[in-house]
């Protein structure tokens, strides 16, 4: 069958990583716009590299759990195209291949001035040199509110043929992530939501699986 699933920071909760929008997430704490958008940065890059500084450290010492497990299982069966909204690296370590990052990774870096790419070292500064133009341009490779999406052409490609679409732990807030479900039901796909709790956009699912991740993904795939 064919399966698209899409992730979001409530896969990794268990792992130990803070979701966004929580009462103790990432948002209560930081202003979007000051970390989260390229004005923010340009304004004070080093606020923002603090932020992803800190995000890196924690995300180094995260464990994939039996979620992202389920996930390479799922893989095993089933013609799977895996995008998630994390920037951390779970899926992956949980052995998962050809994830789709579409918010971009904490492992990389982006030249803002030439767009060079190189892997993230753990601590980046502001007046780290491109290691190609040697301008001290340097930000982390993430995609922030007002910035496009990566690989979307992919994943468009893949909600028009999927038969199933699955929404794991995301709250549905943010676009276009948040309209995948609508688009995958509009071209026929079953929609099956699994989450603790209602997302902005529950109703465009057939079906909800109300629990945390790591025992409601691997009792769905099984
Ligand atoms: C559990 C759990 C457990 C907890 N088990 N579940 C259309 C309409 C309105 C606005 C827009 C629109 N189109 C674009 C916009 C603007 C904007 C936007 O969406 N704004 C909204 C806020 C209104 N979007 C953009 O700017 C995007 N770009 C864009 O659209 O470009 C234009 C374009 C579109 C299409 C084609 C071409 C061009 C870019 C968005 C970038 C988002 N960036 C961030 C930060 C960077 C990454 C990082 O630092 O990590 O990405 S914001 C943040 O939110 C992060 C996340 O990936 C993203 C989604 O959050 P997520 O994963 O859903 O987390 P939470 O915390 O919200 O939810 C967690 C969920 O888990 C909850 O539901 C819990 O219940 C659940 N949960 N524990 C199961 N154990």
């Amino acid at each position: 069958m064919r399966i698209t699933v899409l992730t979001g920071a409530g896969i990794s909760a268990e792992s130990g990583l803070a979701t966004f929008r929580a009462v103790d997430g990432l948002w209560e704490n930081h202003r979007i716009e000051d970390v989260a958008t390229p004005q923010g940065f340009a304004a004070d890059p080093a606020l923002v590299h603090r932020f992803y500084n800190m995000r890196r450290a924690t995300a180094a010492g995260a464990r994939p759990n039996a979620a992202h497990h389920a996930l390479v299982d799922l893989a095993r069966h089933h013609d799977l195209t895996l995008v998630t909204q994390n920037v951390d690296s779970l899926h992956e370590q949980a052995g998962s291949t050809d994830v789709i990052h579409m918010h971009g990774a904490l492992t990389g870096a982006l030249c803002a001035a030439c767009g060079h790419r190189w892997p993230a070292p753990l601590e980046m500064r502001p007046d780290d040199p491109c290691p190609a133009c040697a301008r001290p341009a340097t930000r982390p490779d993430i995609v922030w509110f007002g910035e496009t999406p990566f690989h979307l052409d992919r994943i468009w490609d893949a909600l028009d043929r999927t038969e199933l679409f699955a929404a794991i732990g995301t709250s549905g807030n943010v676009h276009p992530a948040a309209g995948f479900a609508r688009h995958a039901r509009r071209r026929g796909a079953e929609c099956l939501e699994l989450n603790l709790e209602n997302s902005a956009n529950a109703r465009d699912f057939h079906r909800r699986i109300v629990g945390p991740a790591s025992r409601t993904v691997p009792e769905w795939v099984a």
